[in-house]
């Protein structure tokens, strides 16, 4: 399936789940105090099929609360610059799960902090795939915090950044994600 084709889909299913949801909950207008329980599990299978990944139950309660307290947090501060939730979502699990195009060609950068333990975790699971990952410390070197900061408005690490050949640049945040991404793309006989 070809990116633009995979992000259609992406944006059709999330907007099914939210007719779906809306219809289960119709008399309560919608609302669902454990919205996430239900949309993990109508979106576990077919966002797995779609995105190529096997989510566990509680991964994807994880995602779709991080992402919506971020959109939260978005609307409450620049709510004419927030875009519509199917678009938002896909672009999330797009940026955090899907494979790239030619991932063996695939620049792989590490903004870091020595001190982090997420960042250790994370640095582990690269020596232990032996990859190739140029490893910026945001601690010991500014330009790389303010390219950082400038790209994700945060300084939080660790975030793997994957530049294609194409030019694309992605930038995934998270490490549980960023070790499962590296293993799935990278781990035994991936290439
Ligand atoms: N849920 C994140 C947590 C990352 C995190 O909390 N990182 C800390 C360092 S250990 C950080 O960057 N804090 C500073 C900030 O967020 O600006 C992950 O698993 O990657």
């Amino acid at each position: 399936m070809s990116n633009a084709n995979q992000e259609s889909a992406l944006i059709e299913l999330f907007k099914a789940s939210g007719k779906a949801h809306h219809q289960a909950f119709l008399a309560s207008n919608g609302e669902d105090a454990e919205w996430p329980i239900w949309y993990a599990d109508y979106l576990r299978e077919p966002l797995g099929q779609l995105l190529q990944v096997t989510f566990t139950r509680s991964q994807l309660i994880y995602c779709l609360m991080h992402i919506e307290f971020e959109r939260q947090a978005l609307l409450s501060n620049m709510p004419a610059n927030v875009m519509a939730w199917p678009e938002l979502y896909t672009n999330h699990f797009i940026e955090q799960f899907a494979a790239t195009d030619k991932p063996s060609e695939d620049k792989l950068a590490l903004y870091y902090s020595p001190y982090c333990p997420y960042c250790i975790f994370v640095r582990s699971a690269i020596d232990k795939l032996k990859l190739d990952v140029e490893l910026l410390d945001i601690s010991a070197n500014r330009k790389h915090f303010d390219a950082l900061v400038a790209e994700r408005n945060r300084a939080t690490v660790p975030v793997l950044k994957i530049s294609a050949a194409t030019g694309n640049n992605r930038w995934m945040p998270e490490s549980r994600c960023i070790v499962q991404y590296l293993e799935k793309t990278y781990g035994e006989s991936k290439d």
